[in-house]
């Protein structure tokens, strides 16, 4: 089944960050996530304010940022409430269940405190997500795994996916879902249980000469069936201006899921 819409997956979810997300996609009418990669507080804040009537979901790497504070989270908060969206900090957490527990609450950034959704790689096995799942689920906060990446000869291979969602299965309260190129079928439709978010996305460019490979929205949420594309230097890298730049990702975003509905 792949012409369900937004609003009839929210119920599939328990986990209520997962149900808020869709929520806001099918109300503000946007597949799309923003990845903010840019150095400093002021650019990053600036083009929060801009894009953030036109996206479901905010991708940091809060680690960029070369003028951290804690002002910045203050305001970045301030923006989600007046711009509805999700914060998704892109950390990739790699290490055994105790160290990523520590690095996900303490530090100088304190993830937990800000980030409605984090992701982590499958890699040291299921620990890593009961370390997270400990800090994260009673803050009604949701996993993504990479069952995927967009980048030019990645280790993923097919086996390590299937076993990635094997461990997504085990922990559905707490995992929401998978950074994949794709919606990746699992038996009996289960993959209407997750989200699928795929970065790799841009209308201008095939790759960026350091390996990172880009899809259209189209091929990604019509032929691919994905929920949400995730840009970054396509909105705020081409020097235009970023607001026209949101707007024709949303717009490419949502049209190509209507195409998928039909
Ligand atoms: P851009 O659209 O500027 O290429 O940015 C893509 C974003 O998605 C980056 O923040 C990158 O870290 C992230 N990303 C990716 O590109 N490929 C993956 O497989 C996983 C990612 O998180």
């Amino acid at each position: 089944m792949t012409n369900v819409t937004y609003t009839e997956r929210a119920a599939n979810f328990n986990n209520k960050t997962a149900r808020k997300l869709f929520e806001i996609i099918e109300h503000k009418k946007t597949n799309l996530a923003l990845a903010l990669d840019v150095s400093t507080k002021q650019e990053f804040l600036d083009i929060a304010d801009k894009v953030g009537p036109y996206i479901c979901c905010l991708k940091t790497h809060i680690d960029i940022l070369i003028d951290f504070d804690n002002d910045l989270i203050e305001q970045l908060k301030k923006l989600q409430i007046k711009h509805d969206f999700l914060i998704f900090e892109d950390r990739k957490f790699a290490d055994i269940g105790n160290t990523v527990k520590n690095q996900y609450s303490q530090g100088i950034y304190r993830i937990a405190e800000w980030a409605d959704i984090i992701n982590a790689h499958c890699l040291p096995g299921e620990g890593i997500i009961n370390g997270l799942k400990e800090i994260g689920l009673s803050l009604n906060r949701g996993l993504l795994l990479l069952a995927e990446m967009s980048s030019k000869g990645n280790l993923i291979t097919r086996d390590y996916t299937n076993s990635t969602i094997e461990m997504a299965l085990n922990h559905k309260d707490f995992v929401i879902g998978f950074i994949a190129s794709r919606k990746i079928p699992i038996n009996n439709n289960i993959q209407n249980d997750f989200i699928f978010m795929t970065p790799g996305v841009g209308l201008s460019n095939k790759e960026d000469g350091l390996g990172q490979q880009y899809r259209t929205p189209r091929e990604v949420i019509t032929e691919s069936k994905s929920d949400i594309i995730i840009v970054g230097r396509g909105i705020y890298g081409s020097g235009k201006d970023v607001i026209t730049e949101a707007k024709r990702y949303r717009d490419a975003g949502w049209n190509a899921y209507l195409e998928r509905l039909k």
